[in-house]
């Protein structure tokens, strides 16, 4: 990053983003639910996608936004500003490199109509929820700070109603600074490098060093929105299903705004049938006839959803309040043996990709052209399954798979940890409040089958061993349902955290980095891979990325690396190995990477990004996607249940 900044003034902007993490850590907000925000007969939307007034704080310390107060009035009244779309990456909108690698603090804001109902009734809350913006983010509504949020990939909201109301007649302005700046105990951790010999770099130079292999895109990356609840309202729901003869859906709900109310909940099918109903906060609904939740490829009838009505009464001295919230509910089990991952009591294998919240333009900005196209990418390739590297996806993502059947492993932001510092007390007390942020949205997804708390972190550093095992404690004690994993490398005589995940998941690019070129030694190097990490822990383990680089388009014959035909013999010697190893307890395979990615320009092995996607950025298809299509409906062929419809789909 070329900073205008004076070593001096840099280092402390720097620590002013410190001081304000650890300001922020102390204030922060006792966790509630975060119900995903839907409408009802009692609650009310309105999106704020679209343009807002956008403006970088090019300033030499970053903090000219907040020493001037731009949230006092709108941004164009304080400075130049642009059109920026919401929700997108800001990165890339822009033909202005300064904008593209911009380290610190970024301003939005926007006005809003507020609808008269909403501000005169004194009854209805009226909330603002950001789905995600990355990294820090500060929100002030009409100039008064509502709220503030540390981590990039999960939602956070503020009820906004009183602010509103204070001046009814005049429309409401939302302004949000975001930093994207990553320190050692930020999740991923990164750090800032003063670059300081004169003869080289300009006065006052600094690189943001990071250790992940994905562009630090940054901005406004999920849909912001109004909603409103009743002022006594359904604040969380958390679903629990056990099969016994029927199906066992354990549900509680909590509600805010009054000590006493009336909770009354109804579970119907796919037809507007009651199937099952109860009174209270908290019971079991019984559903017998049960269409179990399965996934795509394993069952005729995949990603079967009932929708359970949650209906709330209360009387406050003059005034009843309702509230109806309904929440989708897939009913299935997810267990482990030593050798075995089921779903509902069958043995499920993982045939599957890694993905990335990437792509042309929008960067890490929801996108639905995109989401929707990936799903039918998914199915026309019959995968099953896909794991969130390296950091949460967006929740509209995740209702995908569950209407679908597509299995998550869902995985937090835990990537790049790297530095010793960054398994300090500070590190790890964040990670797990992002852990329960991470489970407290997610905890209802049927899809969601399995945490993922890192990705090859450092392991084989001393604290490694008890960071790990708080971390993966921590999880468990937050959902004792499901399985719980971290990504390691293949090194498995250093790894301190695997005693404690249920699952290994393994990742090696045997061929590539190590032995670049030489795709001979992948059955030999693979088995013992496999071997050692069964012999000295006895669990099932997942291949959670293997891959290849291709530039599109580039062929030899005989296979040379970065060419379609290398990728192509990658995958086959991985995929015979897997062949014998499936029959033992390898459980999945997930290739790196469904599509190429962008990355950061600091290693000359990225050529605009990591190639190593079956399709390209652009989603077209390489050589090695229809080696894995072949191959996953094989799979599927033999370990499930073909749509009825069609034996190789190729319209999906
Ligand atoms: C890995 C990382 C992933 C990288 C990949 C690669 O092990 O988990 O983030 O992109 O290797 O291509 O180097």
């Amino acid at each position: 990053m070329h900073g205008a900044l004076s070593r001096s003034a840099c280092k402390l902007a720097l620590f002013g983003v410190l001081l304000l993490c650890a300001a922020r850590d102390g204030a922060s907000v006792p966790q509630r639910g975060m119900l995903f925000p839907r409408e009802s007969a009692s609650r009310e939307l309105k999106e704020l996608s679209g343009l807002w007034d956008f403006r970088a704080d090019q300033s030499p310390g970053r903090s000219l936004g907040f020493d001037s107060a731009w949230y006092k009035s709108r941004l164009a009244e304080t400075g130049p500003v642009i059109d920026m779309p919401v929700p997108a990456s800001y990165n890339d909108i822009t033909q202005d490199p300064k904008l593209r690698d911009f380290i610190g603090w970024v301003w939005y804001d926007r006005e809003v109509v507020v609808p008269a109902r909403w501000v005169a009734d004194k009854g209805t809350r009226v909330v603002l929820r950001v789905g995600s913006a990355h990294y820090y983010s500060v929100v002030w509504v009409n100039g008064v700070k509502v709220m503030e949020h540390n981590g990039g990939h999960l939602p956070f909201e503020a009820e906004i109603g009183d602010i509103i109301r204070e001046n009814p007649q005049a429309p409401c302005r939302i302004t949000i600074a975001v930093n994207n700046t990553l320190t050692l105990e930020t999740l991923p951790p990164g750090s800032i490098q003063h670059m300081d010999d004169t003869s080289k770099y300009p006065n006052g130079y600094f690189v943001q060093n990071t250790n992940f292999d994905f562009f630090n895109y940054a901005g406004i990356h999920r849909p912001v929105l109004l909603y409103t609840t009743p002022k006594v309202y359904v604040d969380d729901i958390t679903v629990v299903c056990f099969l016994c003869i029927s199906g066992l859906v354990s549900y509680k709900v909590s509600v805010l705004g009054a000590s006493t109310t009336n909770v009354k909940v109804t579970l119907t099918d796919k037809h507007g049938r009651c199937v099952a109903s109860s009174s209270g906060p908290s019971g079991v609904l019984k559903v017998t006839d049960v269409n179990l939740w399965w996934p795509y490829l394993m069952h005729d009838n995949p990603g079967y959803l009932y929708s359970m009505e949650v209906h709330m009464t209360t009387a406050d001295e003059s005034v009843a309040y309702e509230d109806i919230y309904t929440l989708p509910v897939g009913i299935r089990t997810v267990r482990v043996t030593s050798t075995q991952f089921l779903i509902n009591n069958k043995p499920f294998y993982f045939h599957g990709v890694n993905k990335h919240e990437d792509s042309d333009i929008r960067g890490k900005g929801l996108d639905w052209p995109l989401i929707v196209k990936d799903f039918n990418l998914l199915k026309w390739l019959g995968a099953n399954s896909f794991r969130t590297s390296h950091y949460p996806y967006a929740e509209e993502i995740l209702q995908m798979c569950d209407r679908h059947g597509i299995v998550v492993i869902d995985e937090c932001p835990g990537v790049g940890i790297k530095d010793i510092r960054s398994f300090g007390n500070a590190s790890l007390a964040h990670h797990l409040d992002v852990m329960d942020e991470l489970v407290n949205r997610d905890k209802n997804h049927p899809s969601v089958v399995m945490w993922s708390v890192a990705n090859e972190p450092a392991a084989e550093m001393p604290p490694a061993g008890f960071y790990f095992k708080m971390l993966i404690s921590h999880t468990k004690a937050l959902d004792p349902t499901r399985p719980v994993t971290f990504i390691t490398d293949s090194n498995y005589a250093r790894d301190k955290g695997a005693p404690y995940v249920d699952v290994i998941c393994v990742n090696s690019y045997f061929s590539w980095y190590h032995d670049p070129g030489h795709v001979e030694v992948i059955p030999i190097q693979l088995t013992n891979q496999f071997e050692n990490w069964y012999g000295k822990y006895q669990k099932p383990i997942i291949q959670s990325e293997y891959g290849a680089d291709v530039v599109p388009g580039l062929h030899s014959d005989p296979p040379m690396m970065f060419t379609e035909e290398y990728q192509k013999i990658v995958l086959q010697s991985y995929h015979k190995v897997f062949d014998q190893k499936r029959k033992e307890y390898v459980v999945g395979e997930l290739i790196w990477n469904f599509a190429d990615f962008m990355t950061a320009q600091g290693s000359v092995t990225r050529v605009v990004g990591n190639k190593k996607g079956i399709f390209s950025r652009q989603r077209q298809p390489k050589a090695g996607a229809f080696i894995l299509k072949d191959r996953y409906w094989r799979l599927a062929n033999e370990t499930g249940r073909l749509p009825p419809w069609n034996k190789y789909p190729c319209l999906l």
